[in-house]
């Protein structure tokens, strides 16, 4: 069965690993954020495709989700030293990621060239592919200011109480080569328990990819269990948008767009209140066993539905 999971952060990482692990590379295409893109020490840093990438790799922080396993620090240290900039930690094999992908833009490489040749380099076998090779920047605004996502995720901690997103550039941006050709030829598309404002919205922006989306078997894990976010600023950003967080919330933001939803064991009493065909799972993918469990479950629920 051909799938499309549209992914971006830590949680959205897991799923991608576990469909990874229970689907051969060509019936996986994994659509990645770049909303979350930034600049720092003149380098381009693309989080999520990195986070995906480095996952699927076994690269990553166990901890974290996020940059290198066994990392060291000296490079940062020494910058910082300087005078640099520390609030966005990179370590010295990340940088090499950074380094080599900013080299290749600037000598007109398209982003998701880039991501084709480092997957074969860290011999990832299931597409990778970012939403865009055009810039796509998520704004997060908030009371008094807008700012872009990294300084509100991690350099003021999502302490600024939000009241709306855009995505900047995303009018102009085409999807990636490769992307909606993926969606069309695909089964089912499956949306990963990413934070639907900020990793998974700014896919949705991208010229044709709603409406691709929306042609397509679509199943959501909800991101929230027991009315929190397993990791991450959602639920804050529900109550400050003046929205109770639950698995409920979640369907309500997606809208027409689902065809199935699959909720965490814990919300089984929320099913009778959802009007599409629901499963509950364990969704808490606290393990490397449990990321293909839930993929498993998920692909015996898209059969039920095809
Ligand atoms: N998240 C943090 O909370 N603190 C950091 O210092 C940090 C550094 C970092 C470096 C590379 C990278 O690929 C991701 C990094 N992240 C960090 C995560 C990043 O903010 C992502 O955008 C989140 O994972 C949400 O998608």
């Amino acid at each position: 069965m051909k799938i499309v999971a549209l992914a971006g952060g830590v949680g959205g990482a897991k799923l991608a690993h576990g469909l990874a692990q229970v689907l051969n590379p060509e019936d996986l295409t994994i659509v990645v954020n770049t909303g979350d893109d930034f600049e720092q020490y003149g380098l381009y840093i693309s989080p999520d495709l990195d986070t995906v990438c480095y996952t699927l790799a076994d690269l990553a922080n166990q901890e974290t989700g996020w940059g290198h396993k066994n990392e060291s620090w000296l490079v940062m240290e020494h910058a910082v030293r300087l005078g640099g900039p520390d609030w966005f930690k990179l370590g010295d094999k990340d940088l090499g990621t950074h380094l080599e992908r900013t080299r290749r833009l600037n000598n007109g490489q398209p982003l998701s060239k880039i991501t084709r040749d480092f997957c074969k380099a860290w011999k990832v076998q299931h597409t990778i592919l970012p939403m865009s090779d055009q810039p796509v920047r998520t704004i997060v605004e908030t009371v008094g200011k807008e700012i872009s996502f990294q300084e509100y995720f991690v350099h003021l901690k999502c302490e600024p109480k939000v009241i709306g997103f855009h995505f900047e550039g995303a009018e102009r941006a085409e999807a990636a080569p490769g992307v909606v050709e993926a969606i069309d030829s695909a089964e089912a598309v499956v949306i990963c328990p990413s934070n639907p404002w900020v990793s998974i919205d700014p896919i949705l922006a991208v010229a044709n990819l709603r409406s691709a989306v929306e042609a397509k078997l679509t199943i959501a894990v909800s991101p929230i269990i027991g009315g929190k976010a397993v990791k991450g600023p959602l639920a804050k950003m529900f109550t400050e948008l003046g929205i109770q967080p639950s698995a409920l919330a979640i369907i309500e933001h997606y809208q027409n767009l689902l065809n199935g939803f699959v909720l965490d064991n814990i919300d089984q009493d929320l099913t009778k209140m959802i009007g599409i065909p629901s499963i509950t799972t364990d969704t808490l993918m606290d393990s490397l066993t449990k990321r293909a469990q839930l993929a498993q479950a998920m692909l015996h629920f898209m059969r039920r539905l095809l």
